[in-house]
């Protein structure tokens, strides 16, 4: 049986040619043969609109458009660096929008819950605010209908808004909070859980309720290609060495 597969925070763009290599050999090989690719956020470094004219994400669009037309089903979700990912892209692509707070799917006929990630961060009430902000239906149009170069200063604004707000604020509120973890799996009453956000690749055994439970959390692209391969012998954490 082909295996499912599992991605998320690639951060895709034109400074880190080497990512991008990896990502369309990994299109054309692995996913190309998977049952279905399942991308959970962060496939783009900063993505300021499907309008874009940028080359690279041309390219990937492409990749994407080439998977999907070749059967394999691919599923994407917003993370907070492309939370503008819309309908065009989708239509573009042949990827389908899952809604990144938490979206249940069915995989060997277990019930899992995936999502980004970042909504478990509540510890990092500055973060939350922020996307509370910049994900009203308001301000999203609003955003997409700004000026293309007033959208890449924006962009730029506020990586530097990021890194800054990252460097004088202590690690452990960049990580989820457990209390929040087992609320979200109780309330969809499921006993696995897959995200990305946190850049922190490992599997964790905790309890919802009383019951033991998974929580499966994905790695970066920035060094090697972080994939969770699911098929009928169960589920592997990959790390996809980078040929440098
Ligand atoms: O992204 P990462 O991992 O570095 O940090 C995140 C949280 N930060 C963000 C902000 C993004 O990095 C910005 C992405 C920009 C690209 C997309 C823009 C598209 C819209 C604009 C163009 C149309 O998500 C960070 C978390 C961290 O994860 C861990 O969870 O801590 O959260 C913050 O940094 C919170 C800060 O409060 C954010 C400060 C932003 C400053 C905004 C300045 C705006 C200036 C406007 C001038 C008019
Ligand atoms: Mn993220």
């Amino acid at each position: 049986m082909p295996p499912t597969l599992f991605i998320s925070d690639l951060h895709l763009d034109a400074s880190r040619p080497d990512i991008t290599d990896q990502f369309l050999h990994f299109l054309r090989t692995d996913a190309g043969n998977a049952r279905a690719l399942y991308i959970l956020g962060d496939l783009f470094e900063a993505w300021i609109g499907d309008d874009d004219p940028d080359t690279d994400k041309r390219r990937i669009q492409s990749a994407l458009r080439e998977l999907t037309d070749a059967g394999v089903p691919c599923f994407i979700m917003h993370g907070n660096r492309d939370f503008l990912i819309g309908q065009r892209f989708c239509a573009a692509t042949g990827c389908k929008l899952l809604d990144d707070a938490g979206t249940l799917v069915t995989i060997d006929g277990r019930t899992v819950l995936l999502m980004h990630g970042d909504v478990l961060c509540i510890d990092d009430a500055a973060y939350q605010r922020l996307r509370r902000r910049v994900r009203k239906p308001w301000v999203k149009w609003l955003l997409r209908h700004l000026p293309l170069g007033i959208r890449t200063w924006l962009a730029t604004k506020m990586r530097a808004g990021s890194k800054a707000h990252i460097e004088s604020s202590m690690a452990q509120i960049m990580d989820v909070n457990a209390n929040e973890v087992a609320r979200a799996m109780a309330e969809r009453n499921v006993d696995l859980l897959i995200h990305g956000h946190t850049h922190r690749p490992a599997i964790h055994e905790l309890s919802v309720n009383g019951m033991p439970a998974t929580r499966i959390v994905l790695g970066d692209w920035y060094t090697q290609g972080s994939v969770l391969k699911w098929d009928e012998h169960g589920y592997q954490l990959l790390n996809l060495g980078r040929a440098s």
